[in-house]
């Protein structure tokens, strides 16, 4: 008899959740942009993440992934949400500053030692209260991606000390920390969005660029780049986020179903790009680029010249964060 209650129970309580469950979602479209191409790890992994959703939501939440930066740049796309316009994106923290001036932070030269210390600070206390920094400014932060360590490619010649870099004309992202970065390195900076940086490749209105690997190899750059020189000199996290304006439409379920996908999609990516990391250099070498890595004598007069932007860093972002991030990764390294 008591067992047949029981049962009788937990139908009910299974009734009753699934019917809270429809109640709780609306048919709804997801404009999920991004400005990698669709076959890169970006595109994949917006794609996991739709497929979590619309799992997650019995097919009524539909995440359409947008890629190639056809909804706009990075910065077009920030404007887009914080207005309510689109509804998800992801993108580089770099390009948040001009949102949230603390997201430089992540731009410090040589910050992260390895994906270790990146994954644990960017997931830990620190980088939840940066990327909270979003919200009362019109964008909710999910999670972090790994965009990751960014290396140097040109089409004039390799660099085998900081003085080949004189000459030159470097793209980097709208971010003061990468203009003072590679001025620093005595290259002419030029700031582009991703969007435009092929062209201006090809073109030779640049002559050179920095990405990960995985970038390079996505976007093509080795059609009109020659030379990758490995410098790791910067860990770049990307980050997914929402429309606060839509944000505050959704249910708590809704909301859950999101942030779930999110974490789901983060360590897919990660997994997915340090994976095609590994790979990417040998593909790029088959590719016809020339690859070489600095000289260590050379990496450490990189690291030190680029030190010297670091006191800017911390002004921009503030001496609270700028301590507690380093304090982080100190923690993390266990000294
Ligand atoms: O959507 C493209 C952006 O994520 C961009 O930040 C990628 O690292 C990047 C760059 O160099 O602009």
């Amino acid at each position: 008899m008591r067992i047949r209650f029981a049962l009788a129970g937990l139908v009910a309580a299974l009734a009753t959740a699934g019917a809270v469950q429809a109640q709780d979602f609306k048919p709804r479209i997801v404009r999920f942009g991004y400005g990698l191409v669709d076959n890169s790890n970006q595109g994949r992994a917006v794609r996991l993440f739709a497929q979590e959703v619309e799992k997650a939501s019995g097919g009524k939440m539909k995440v359409r992934g947008i890629g190639n930066a056809a909804l706009g740049s990075d910065t077009q796309m920030q404007q887009a949400l914080i207005g309510g316009a689109q509804e998800m994106m992801v993108g580089s923290t770099a390009t948040l500053v001009g949102i949230v001036p603390e997201m430089a932070v992540w731009d410090t030269p040589f910050l992260f030692s390895n994906v270790k210390e990146a994954d644990v600070v960017l997931d830990g206390p620190v980088g939840e209260k940066v990327k909270a920094k979003l919200e009362p400014k019109g964008m909710v932060g999910l999670v972090y991606w790994e965009n990751g360590f960014r290396n140097l490619t040109n089409s004039k010649r390799p660099v085998n000390k900081l003085e080949d870099m004189g000459d030159i004309k470097l793209r980097v992202m709208q971010n003061n920390v990468f203009l003072d970065s590679f001025k620093a390195l005595g290259a002419n900076a030029v700031p582009l969005p991703f969007s435009e940086l092929f062209t201006a490749l090809e073109t030779r209105a640049v002559d050179g660029q920095e990405n990960p690997f995985n970038t390079v190899v996505s976007s093509k750059f080795y059609e009109v780049q020659k030379y990758l020189t490995v410098t790791n000199h910067v860990y770049s996290p990307w980050i997914v986020t929402v429309s606060k304006k839509w944000w505050d439409t959704l249910s708590p379920a809704e909301k859950k179903v999101l942030q779930d996908a999110a974490v789901k999609s983060r360590e897919f990516e990660r997994k997915d790009t340090r994976e095609e990391a590994t790979k990417a250099l040998a593909e790029l070498r088959t590719k016809g680029m020339q690859v070489n890595e600095l000289p260590a004598t050379e990496a450490n007069r990189m690291r030190e010249k680029l030190a010297s932007v670091n006191s800017g860093i911390a002004k921009a972002v503030g001496q609270e964060t700028w301590d507690a991030v380093n304090g982080a990764v100190a923690q993390v390294r266990g000294k």
